[in-house]
């Protein structure tokens, strides 16, 4: 049983005492214990190194006191899994020597052995959750296809994502293809860090926002939704899709218990095309972790008071940017744990 079980709870539909609260990112660059880490291995080191990613992993939950771990991975673990190189090149983020641009390309793909291939992601989630001791939930998750194609695609991190929307635009088929094939490794993917002990996974859809709403449905949550559908029987889903506002209601009928919403909307709006039988979840906006404590404090209560009584689960609008200090990030977690509505 767990000890601090409000994340799930609230994921249910059930009453908690309060509202939970996590930090998208949380385990990463603003906290100096990761960066003596990575002074001394390599990202993908970190990542395919149980005891390392174990150790990255319960960070936040010591430091900060956040009421879930989420697992220390990273979404492009899948297109390395899928049969493409990925680097990660310092200050330059992501960088894929070989993307997909045609349908010879896709030759280089193939849905894998996720046992064979992402063996080491399985082996830290049961590590990290003998390191929690049934302190804290654990978040697994995966990319959303869509987002993943897009690096596939594009070959590194983009504004635009150009390349990958010209890629889906002009050879159709050869899109549905390649997100099917990330779908149905994304599928075996999550089933198993939920048999590994995932409480809980997210769908990081990062680049939604980039698609209109016809497109959105056509190139992403339609993938998405067979994706929730493989887990229904299994662990509760969230679904980020940073800047899709617009279908939220469509991400509601999907049957995902979460959904992520970013700081670019109102909680009541984001509630109003929700519906009510989801949780929400966000939506402080990742800067304003630079102002003042003081302001940190006033801004937490306010949007807590906008989210009001209904399933929330506090967290940023996306992921802790590198610069935060540590005590605003401990004074957001704070706020949120000592809220009186
Ligand atoms: O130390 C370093 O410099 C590496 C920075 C870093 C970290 C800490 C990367 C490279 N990935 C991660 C970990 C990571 N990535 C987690 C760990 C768990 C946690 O949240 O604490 C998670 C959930 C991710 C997910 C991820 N990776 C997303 C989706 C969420 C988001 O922020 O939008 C995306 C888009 C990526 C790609 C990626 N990996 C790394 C970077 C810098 C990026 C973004 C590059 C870009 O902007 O295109």
């Amino acid at each position: 049983m767990l000890q601090n079980d409000l994340l799930l709870k609230v994921l249910r539909g059930e009453q908690a005492e309060r509202t939970p609260v996590w930090m998208m990112r949380q385990a990463g660059r603003y906290l100096p214990e990761y960066m003596v880490l990575r002074e001394k291995y390599g990202f993908f080191e970190r990542c395919q190194t149980p005891e390392l990613a174990c150790e990255i992993t319960i960070q936040p939950v010591n430091i900060i006191g956040v009421d879930a771990a989420i697992l220390f991975s990273d979404i492009l673990v899948v297109p390395q899994a899928m049969g493409l190189e990925v680097q990660l090149v310092e200050s330059k983020g992501p960088y894929l020597p070989d993307p997909i641009k045609t349908q010879k390309d896709l030759t280089r793909v193939r849905v894998p052995d996720v046992q064979e291939t992402l063996g080491y992601v399985f082996d830290a989630i049961k590590l990290i959750k003998r390191e929690l001791n049934n302190r804290v939930p654990l978040i697994g998750f995966a990319g959303a296809p869509w987002t993943i194609l897009c690096y596939m695609v594009q070959g590194k991190g983009s504004k635009t994502f150009d390349e990958a929307k010209a890629f889906c635009y002009t050879q159709p088929e050869l899109a549905h293809t390649l997100l099917q094939m990330i779908t149905d490794t994304t599928i075996a993917y999550l089933q198993a860090q939920v048999k590994a002990g995932a409480d809980t996974v997210q769908i990081f859809d990062s680049w939604g926002g980039l698609l209109g709403p016809a497109d959105f449905e056509n190139l992403s949550l339609q993938y998405i939704r067979q994706i929730v559908t493989a887990l229904k029987d299994l662990a509760p889903t969230i679904i980020f899709a940073k800047g899709a506002w617009h279908s939220l209601a469509s991400m509601a009928a999907t049957g995902a218990q979460g959904l992520g919403i970013d700081w670019c909307i109102s909680p009541q709006m984001a509630r109003q095309f929700a519906g009510n039988q989801v949780t929400l979840q966000g939506n402080f906006d990742p800067a304003k972790l630079l102002s003042p404590i003081p302001v940190i404090q006033k801004e937490v209560k306010q949007m807590l008071d906008a989210f009001g009584s209904g399933r929330h689960i506090a967290n940023l609008g996306h992921g802790i940017l590198p610069n935060v200090p540590v005590d605003h990030a401990r004074a957001f977690v704070d706020s949120v744990k000592n809220y009186k509505g």
